[in-house]
């Protein structure tokens, strides 16, 4: 990429000085024709053929579109937090989790992305584009990680005050990992929302690298609220992030 551009920025400056040094009266500025058919004509349409071509044919694999789908996870955004229902083959739901994502390494999930309030934008830039979370719609995108490691996303449309708190720790785990991580917060499980929240396997990494304590503080506090009138498991597994974050680091490749 980098010598790509330096070439292209060498062409460019060598015909700026090739353009300023030449003098008057040549050949090109004699017959004008030659220079608009060939620079002005020829030249885009064969390069935004040749762009269209390539994006249509990589497309396919950006967007997941034609790969088979092995798990499915409702997205639901809302000032400032996101939940996330994993799904079963049926499309029930089998597990749920707030502000932590975890994903089966080398499986295409798709995501069913909506809004209960403003317009979000779910994003998680090591993984893909974003797309927006707009209220009474569906929008669908597919991801698929294929290295382990721990990752944020984060919600990236101006939406309100806490916005910028507005993130989730993504974890990548082994598809037997990642089953274990549902079990622990399957839906209807007695005591699963204090398992979930006594943090035995910790789903949110990025807490332990810092840099957003404010975000965790304040997630922090308005679970702590919130647990009266149902559980929050965001609220345990904020705080016990550190020693788990460290062990993921390290088995990053
Ligand atoms: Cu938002």
């Amino acid at each position: 990429m980098f010598w790509t551009a330096a070439a292209i920025w060498t062409l460019v400056l060598g015909l700026l000085l090739y353009a300023l040094l030449r003098g008057h009266n040549t050949r090109a500025l004699a017959r004008p024709q030659r220079l608009i058919v060939g620079g002005g004509l020829l030249l885009p349409a064969v390069a935004l053929a040749a762009l269209l071509v390539y994006g249509t044919v990589t497309s396919g694999r950006v967007t997941g579109l034609g790969e088979t789908v092995d798990a499915v996870i409702e997205v639901e955004a809302r000032r400032w937090v996101w939940e996330f229902r994993y799904l079963d083959g049926d499309g029930g739901v089998r597990a749920t989790s707030t502000d932590a994502l975890a994903l089966p390494r080398g499986r295409m999930v798709e995501f069913r992305i909506t809004s209960v309030d403003v317009i979000h934008s779910f994003w998680i830039p090591r993984l893909g584009g974003k797309i927006d979370a707009l209220p009474g719609r569906v929008n669908r995108l597919r991801l698929r990680a294929d290295r382990a490691g721990p990752m944020r996303g984060q919600c990236a449309e101006f939406c309100g005050l806490e916005h910028a708190h507005m993130d989730f720790a993504v974890r990548v785990l082994e598809p037997d990992a990642w089953e274990s991580w549902l079990a622990a917060r399957s839906v209807g499980a007695p005591g699963d929302a204090e398992r979930a929240g006594g943090g035995q396997i910790d789903p949110d990494p990025a807490a332990g690298a810092g840099g957003d304590s404010d975000a965790n503080a304040d997630t922090g506090d308005e679970a702590g609220a919130g647990r009266d009138s149902g559980p929050h498991p965001a609220a345990g597994m904020r705080g016990d992030a550190g020693a788990e974050a460290e062990t993921a680091q390290s088995a990053a490749p």
